[in-house]
């Protein structure tokens, strides 16, 4: 086989297990967000800030990804909610299999929501479908605004922007109109939402999002479970 094959054989076998995932997750009405970012743009903080803004009671789980080290999972796992780290050793993104496997010892029937956190990296996680309801990509105003249309295949399969760390946006030379007229015209149907985890802002927006789509899920399931 040469290199395409392979790399073909290996998004396919994944596929397969995304979809079993994704199925599992029907089934049981968990939401399965997959955040995805270049390294550092402020997936982990904005977790934090999410996971401090939830209901002590709240069926909430999170798998981060590195290559090495704990420390996001160290991080997250401050507010109690069960919290895993998947450390790739080398690989520059998560696959399917990793999830399943990770997934092994916790009760799904016990979660209303999954977050996965990707390895940071703008690129090789697009191509890994983890079975989530949907991948949400984050930009940050440190990053440049043409990223999207650099990158522009997780832009494409994101339902949701969130352009990071906008109190940045008086010491940085980032337009941000520019930044969203560039996702755009890579997927104009995309939403965005601007956020600070330093400052709070547009927490509540995004906080927001999140219930609708816990929502959404939850009444798929039960359009699947009442009998006709
Ligand atoms: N000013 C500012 N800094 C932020 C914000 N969010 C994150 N940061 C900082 O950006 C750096 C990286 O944040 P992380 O949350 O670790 O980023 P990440 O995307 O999880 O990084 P990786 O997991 O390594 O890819 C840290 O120093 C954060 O304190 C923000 O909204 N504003
Ligand atoms: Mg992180």
């Amino acid at each position: 086989m040469n290199r395409i094959e392979v790399e073909k054989k290996v998004l396919n076998e994944n596929q397969i297990l995304a979809e079993q995932l994704r199925e599992r997750y029907r089934q049981l009405g968990v939401l399965c967000i997959n955040l995805i970012s270049a390294p550092g743009s402020g997936k982990t903080a904005l977790l934090e800030r999410t996971l401090e803004r939830m209901d002590k009671g709240s069926r909430v789980a999170v798998l981060t990804g590195d290559l090495q080290t704990e420390n996001d999972a160290k991080r997250l796992a401050k507010f109690g909610f069960p919290v895993k780290q998947i450390t790739t050793g080398g690989t520059c993104h998560l696959d399917a299999k990793m999830i399943g496997k990770h997934l092994e010892d916790w009760k799904l029937e016990d979660l209303d929501l999954l977050i996965v956190e990707n390895v940071g990296n703008l690129v090789c996680p697009s191509s890994y479908d983890l079975g989530e309801d949907a991948k949400i990509v984050l930009l940050s105003t440190s990053e440049g605004e043409d990223k999207p249309l650099k990158y522009p295949s997780i832009f494409l399969k994101s339902e949701l922007m969130l352009l990071t760390k906008i109190d940045l946006l008086p010491y940085v030379p980032f337009n941000a109109d520019v930044a969203r007229e560039n996702a755009r015209r890579v997927h104009p149907q995309m939403e965005i939402i601007d956020v600070s985890s330093t400052t709070g802002e547009g927490l509540d927006r995004w906080m927001e999002w999140l219930r609708a789509r816990q929502e959404r899920a939850k009444a798929k399931l039960q359009t699947v479970t009442v009998p006709h």
